[in-house]
């Protein structure tokens, strides 16, 4: 078994001058923290990306680098290399998902090379692919490839993680239908889908829910042929190394030379890539602002600006650091003198050593990205800083803020705020600074990026070993129930009725049992050995009408009303929702002909079978963001089932009221039959060595076993009648 991280960079990097390479190994935060793990659970790694050399070079130095883990490199032809990163990859999702729409420049052929590259990787980790080997797919250049791997290895366990934003539905679905779909079905091939933060859980789930119509249930989306759970896995850093580098000798040296420089000026701090989204001309105007607003600052402040140059061949990027270089001068030309330059601007990388040397002389680090999946400086600067002094004023649009809650936090787009703040920050006590600096110190110590891998994988696999897999009730499986049933001396049915004894109609009233349905049952459940129980969503009235002879026992309403003999209600007193939900659906039913709502006693029901398939699924999503929003903090459910919304009450639950009404304990045989999303409810009980389950048609379920018809469950039922009668 090993570990398979694909990743568009590669950890390593090779470049040729003058016929001589330069290997480079950057052991970046993300490469120690896999390494670690599968150092630490006895694994091999290997790495999969995208060669920024050629296949000759790589050939001549693939021995001479040090092989903690092995490599794969792919190699793409320049030109789809440049469609589908420079592209598709950044000039279109990028800038999408940072919520710059405008920045887009969508064409087909970039979400074609797209596709492209995605497939070749996916042949690429399949040809090193075995059973057993996680998968682990970084960020948005493959987007595509959970699902591609997931065609390709049914049973394979994969992890997707996020690293930049998830944009929210408005954003979103600006995308072409086709990309929109591409996107959201490449990311459910995983069985874990990581964000940052729970916002950008919550946007994917709700693009899910409205474009691909998949519900969730606590983040768990259900499908055939595995399960994908989304969830939030903040990243982190190595702590220890950025905590323990401030006594670095080099970083000592360095940091008295910065100090002695800038002698009693304050020393304000940023260093990012040029990226428009990393809030630089925010910053730099918000500085212009506080240099004006409080003029006493004037000479007794200077402005660090680190600039790592990034992606300079997109247009974009180059017109970014033309007007951030304006904006330097202009400022430093307005405001600095001959003894004083407000801000000393550096547009080149730094080393490591430089870096902890200039986070720990600063006196605030300014960190303002206008949209950040994480940002990692911000908890760079707060790790390394050791002596505990200093302040970090941060983007509230970082994913950073929601784990650095003693950080500052600023809106980038207010620069009267950053201002203000600034000052705030500069004058901050010691005492004060050191209390935040330890809050936050003690959070990432904890939540290290080790941590952070070690979750993720985990939970790839704990989802992969619990994705239940229903097997077809044929065969030797078949038969082992027959035989279970017939050993048995005290038997239950429970069978669901919609979709499992009857096929589903153009209105539910049509659904009715015929007479060889009415005489299986009524022959299974006279058999002494045999208990019967129908367990339905239908209101009782209907139940009573075309079953109320048989000698069963009757659960109605999702579990809200059980006869045995009489009729009882689980729930007491009229809900009070009931007539909010009925106007609520009422507009939708009147927009959308044929559509109608179904009135229960604890439940209504807005049926959209016989609407224009397109029309009805993309208004039953808006129907249901609103009853979700409506029906918050009431006692409802809310089923988004198969081609109806119902709001029921929430102890009207087939599983609750199973438990409490039929499943005593004294039956040696349990057989569950039911084709909706209700249903599971049931099946998730049915968990001991003589409860069976069984779901009728198509999707991810909990039951044991799986039937795809109607009537392949009325043979099966008749199959078992015909062995009560023999016994
Ligand atoms: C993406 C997401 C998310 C930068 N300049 C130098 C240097 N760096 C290092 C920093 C830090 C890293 O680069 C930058 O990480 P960020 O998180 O700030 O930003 P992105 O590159 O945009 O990363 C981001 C991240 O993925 C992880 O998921 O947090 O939201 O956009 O580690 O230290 N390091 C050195 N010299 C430099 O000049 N040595």
């Amino acid at each position: 078994m090993k570990i398979i991280t694909v990743s568009y960079r590669l950890p390593l990097s090779i470049k040729k001058t003058k016929g001589k390479a330069k290997i480079t190994q950057s052991a970046g935060g993300l490469a120690t923290a896999i390494l670690s793990y599968s150092a630490k659970s006895n694994v091999n790694l290997t790495w999969v990306g995208i060669a920024d050399f050629d296949s000759i070079t790589w050939n001549e130095n693939k021995d001479k680098y040090d092989q903690n883990f092995d490599i794969e490199p792919v190699f793409l032809e320049e030109e789809l290399n440049q469609e589908f990163y420079n592209v598709f990859s950044n000039s279109v999702l990028w800038a999408l998902f940072h919520y710059f729409p405008s920045f887009v420049e969508y064409t087909d052929d970039g979400f074609e090379a797209y596709k492209q590259a995605n497939e070749i990787v996916a042949k690429k980790v399949s040809s090193i692919y075995e059973p057993g080997d996680v998968i682990w797919i970084h960020d948005y250049h493959f987007l595509g490839l959970p699902n591609l791997l997931r065609e390709a290895h049914p049973d394979a366990k994969i992890g997707y993680f996020l690293h930049i934003p998830f944009p929210n539905f408005e954003i979103f679905r600006i995308l072409p239908n086709k990309v929109k779909r591409y996107i959201l079905e490449g990311i459910l091939g995983s069985n874990v889908a990581g964000f940052h933060t729970w916002d950008n859980t919550i946007h994917f789930t709700e693009c899910v829910e409205k474009i691909l119509g998949i519900p969730h249930k606590n983040f768990l989306f259900s499908q055939e042929s595995h399960r994908t759970k989304a969830g939030s896995f903040p990243i982190s850093i190595d702590f220890d190394k950025f905590h323990n580098a401030y006594n670095n000798e080099e970083v000592i040296n360095l940091r008295s030379e910065i100090k002695k420089l800038y002698g009693d000026k304050k020393i304000i701090f940023s260093v990012d890539r040029l990226d428009y989204t990393k809030g630089i001309t925010n910053r730099l105007n918000a500085f212009e602002k506080f240099l004006e607003k409080y003029p006493e600052w004037s000479e007794k402040v200077v402005f660090l600006l680190v600039l790592v140059p990034s992606r300079e061949e997109i247009k974009k990027y180059d017109e970014r650091k033309k007007l951030i270089e304006h904006n330097v001068g202009h400022i430093n030309g307005n405001m600095g003198n001959y003894k004083w330059t407000p801000i000393v601007y550096q547009y080149q990388s730094v080393s490591f050593e430089k870096l902890i040397a200039l986070y720990t002389s600063a006196d605030v680090a300014l960190i303002s990205p206008v949209r950040d999946g994480m940002n990692l400086v911000a908890k760079e600067f707060v790790a390394s800083r050791k002596d505990l002094k200093g302040v970090l004023i941060l983007s509230s649009m970082a994913g950073a803020a929601k784990d650095l809650k003693e950080a500052i936090t600023i809106n980038p787009f207010d620069a009267e705020m950053i201002a203000k703040k600034l000052c705030y920050a500069l004058t901050m006590d010691e005492a004060e600074q050191a209390l935040r600096l330890a809050r936050m110190q003690r959070y990432l110590k904890k939540h290290d990026v080790f941590r952070w891998a070690e979750k993720f994988l985990t939970e790839v696999e704990e989802i992969h070993k619990n994705d239940t897999k229903a097997v077809p009730l044929k065969g030797k499986e078949r038969d082992r129930v027959l035989q279970k049933f017939n050993e048995a001396n005290k038997r239950l049915l429970l069978l669901d009725f919609d979709g499992t004894l009857v096929n589903l109609q153009s209105r539910p009233e049509l659904a009715v049992p015929d007479e060889e349905l009415l005489d299986t049952l009524n022959s299974l459940a006279e058999e002494p050995k045999n208990e019967v129980w129908i367990v339905s969503g239908r209101n009782k009235d209907f139940l009573e009408k075309w079953l109320g002879h048989l000698p069963i026992g009757i659960i109605a309403e999702h579990g809200g009303y059980v006869k045995n003999p009489e009729w009882k209600p689980v729930i007491i007193g009229e809900p009070e929702w009931k007539d909010q939900v009925i106007d609520i659906m009422q507009d939708y039913v009147d927009t959308n002909a044929e559509s109608f709502i179904e009135v229960k006693e604890f439940g209504i029901a807005y049926h959209y079978r016989n609407v224009a398939e397109k029309q009805g699924f993309n208004t039953s999503r808006e129907l249901l963001m609103l009853l979700k929003n409506h029906m918050y903090n009431t006692p409802t459910q809310i089923i988004d089932g198969n081609k109806v919304i119902e709001v029921k009450h929430f102890m009207a639950h087939k599983g609750t009221t199973c438990k409490n009404n039929v499943l005593r304990g004294e039956h040696d045989f349990v057989l569950a039959f039911g084709d909706d999303k209700t249903d599971e409810d049931l099946f998730e009980l049915l968990t001991s060595e003589n409860e069976f389950s069984v779901k009728v048609g198509k999707g991810n379920t909990a039951a044991k076993y799986r039937l795809e018809t109607v009537e392949e469950v009325l043979v099966f039922l008749s199959e078992l009648d015909y062995k009560s009668v023999l016994k």
